[in-house]
């Protein structure tokens, strides 16, 4: 029976099984997939590519691919990818554990980037030619053209400069997702560029259909799969202890008239804290609010439940399963409120910087001068990636970034003398925050902002730490005056938790 998501005659003669499909894809290809957060990303070719992987690794051939996403994806991509060893290469981003694993033991190559920048250096050729685009789609129209699925992310840009394309379609999206997108691509040429046109976050500036050239279809494969992203956790104490210093900032700011009650665009990150800071604000007394952002998650559901955000923008959902549920609910009225759009669009420096966007991520770890790092654990070990944080925290009106202050039951400091890997640096931070309180980073020189960021972000039981470093510092003829650090100590605490499992204890003590 034909499916009634493939209304064009000349694709619907492409459908083939997805183990005709894999045999298509050469060891050592670059594949450019969909996909962005747990949404909208390939479900049944990545699977077959791991059997394949193991296929032929019990025949003693190598097979393996280099994939390039929009961010992260889910566990039919990332998870199995990864463990069966499928992919040699990953970029822009993940949050897989199991990848995770396999990048820092060495088995996969990975990089990552700035979600912004990836347009440009794949249409650039850094990443050589991207022998398949590897899409889900919720339907194709009669004339060819694409309803994305759950995420654009980077599809503009692989469907663009792939020589060939495979399209999933999967049934299980909801086909309610027409005219949710709006696809615009910047112009491939540095110095041929215009101006992104939008001006509020509601502008839409493209199409609701991605237009193809449909004689570099090669296959598509029928699905009828769920997307994939974990639950939240409810708000614990210390994440609701981060929301109120982030809101009561915000209130100092419309006091001050620098912000208007409505605040501007909100971005908000990754992760429960991220979540939790939104469930702060629809509990809080801001109206009218709108959001610029990346991720559409539960948080950003409930204020658009509540009236409290009129519009999203973002490239892609991440809501949990019961999220999911109320979505496909409500959709008819979430049409009119949310725009998905590419992620070089979602996350452009021009429209953030216009925009005036309040950029609120988590980090790993934040130093006491206000260089934070978002991406490594003791400076060796990659956890997730940088994703859209530096897009937005270099552009934004507002560049916030929260965590709770200790991790692994406290032996774990993260405000620490020097950050051990630094993605953004103390010239892009306005904030940082802990369950203990806000560091206004604004109109403080380096020392002035240690005090901030001890005083008010640091643990107690850590205080007396940082505080010793920084006065023996200013002490010290050779650690200099302006931003003083003595090298031979400045990773103290990363050593001792290295030697010791715990950053306050030295080892031998
Ligand atoms: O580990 O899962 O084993 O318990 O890191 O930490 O505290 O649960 O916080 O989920 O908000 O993630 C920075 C990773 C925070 C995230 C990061 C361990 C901790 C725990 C997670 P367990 P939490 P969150 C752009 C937004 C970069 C990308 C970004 C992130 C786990 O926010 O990936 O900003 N950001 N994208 O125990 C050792 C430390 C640690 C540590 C935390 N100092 N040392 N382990 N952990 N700090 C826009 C978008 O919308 C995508």
């Amino acid at each position: 029976m034909a499916n009634p998501r493939i209304l064009n005659k000349v694709l619907e003669s492409k459908i083939m099984p997805v183990e005709e499909v894999v045999g298509m894809i050469p060891n050592g290809a670059t594949l450019g997939m969909s996909g962005f957060t747990g949404a909208g990303y390939p479900k049944a070719l990545p699977v077959a590519l791991a059997k394949r992987a193991l296929d032929e690794k019990l025949r003693g051939k190598p097979f393996r691919v280099r994939v390039l996403t929009g961010a992260s994806t889910g566990p039919e991509q990332d998870t199995v990818m990864s463990m069966t060893e499928a992919q040699s290469f990953r970029f822009p981003y993940q949050g897989d554990a199991a990848a995770r694993e396999k990048i820092n033991n060495g088995v996969i190559e990975y990089q990552d980037m700035h979600l912004s920048h990836v347009g440009s250096l794949v249409r650039y050729g850094y990443y050589g030619k991207i022998d398949f685009a590897v899409i889900e789609v919720t339907k194709i129209n009669a004339d060819g053209s694409l309803i994305y699925s759950s995420s654009v992310g980077g599809n503009n840009v692989y469907l663009e400069h792939a020589e060939k394309i495979i399209l999933e379609v999967n049934s299980w999206q909801d086909e309610r997702l027409e005219g949710m997108h709006d696809n615009f691509s910047v112009e491939p040429k540095h110095g041929e560029r215009v101006p992104i046109p939008i001006m509020r976050t509601d502008d839409r500036v493209g199409s609701p259909y991605q237009k193809i050239d449909l004689s570099k279809v090669v296959a598509i494969i029928e699905t009828n799969d769920p997307d994939r992203n974990a639950a939240f956790k409810a708000p614990e104490d210390v994440h609701k202890k981060i929301a109120g210093h982030i809101l009561d900032f915000l209130d100092g700011e419309v006091k001050a008239g620098r912000l208007p009650k409505s605040l501007t665009p909100l971005q908000s990150g990754v992760g429960n804290i991220a979540n939790a800071v939104l469930v702060g604000l629809n509990e809080g007394h801001f109206e009218n609010m709108t959001s610029y952002t990346e991720v559409i998650q539960d948080g950003m559901l409930d204020l658009l439940d509540s009236g409290k955000l009129r519009v999203a923008s973002a490239t892609a959902f991440s809501v949990s399963p019961e999220g999911q549920i109320r979505f496909n609910k409500n959709i008819d009225r979430y049409r009119k409120q949310i725009i998905l759009r590419p992620q070089e669009i979602s996350n452009h420096p021009e429209v953030i910087r216009r925009l005036g966007c309040i950029a609120m991520n988590g980090f790993v770890e934040a130093d006491i001068y206000g260089h934070v790092n978002s991406t490594h654990i003791a400076g060796k070990g990659i956890e997730n990636g940088i994703g859209g944080s530096g897009d937005f925290a270099r552009n934004s009106a507002y560049t916030i970034f929260m965590s709770p202050a200790t991790a692994k039951d406290g032996k774990i400091s993260a405000i620490v003398p020097f950050a051990t890997h630094i993605d953004h640096t103390e010239h892009d931070v306005h904030g940082i925050v802990t369950e203990y309180g806000f560091a206004d980073l604004r109109m403080r020189s380096p020392k002035e902002k240690a005090k901030e960021v001890i005083e008010k972000c640091a643990a107690p039981e850590y205080r007396p730490l940082l505080w010793d470093y920084m006065k023996r510092a200013m002490k010290n003829p050779s650690a200099g005056v302006h931003s003083p650090h003595m090298f031979s100590e400045a990773f103290g605490f990363h050593t001792n938790y290295l030697a010791t499992g715990d950053m306050r204890k030295k080892p031998g003590k």
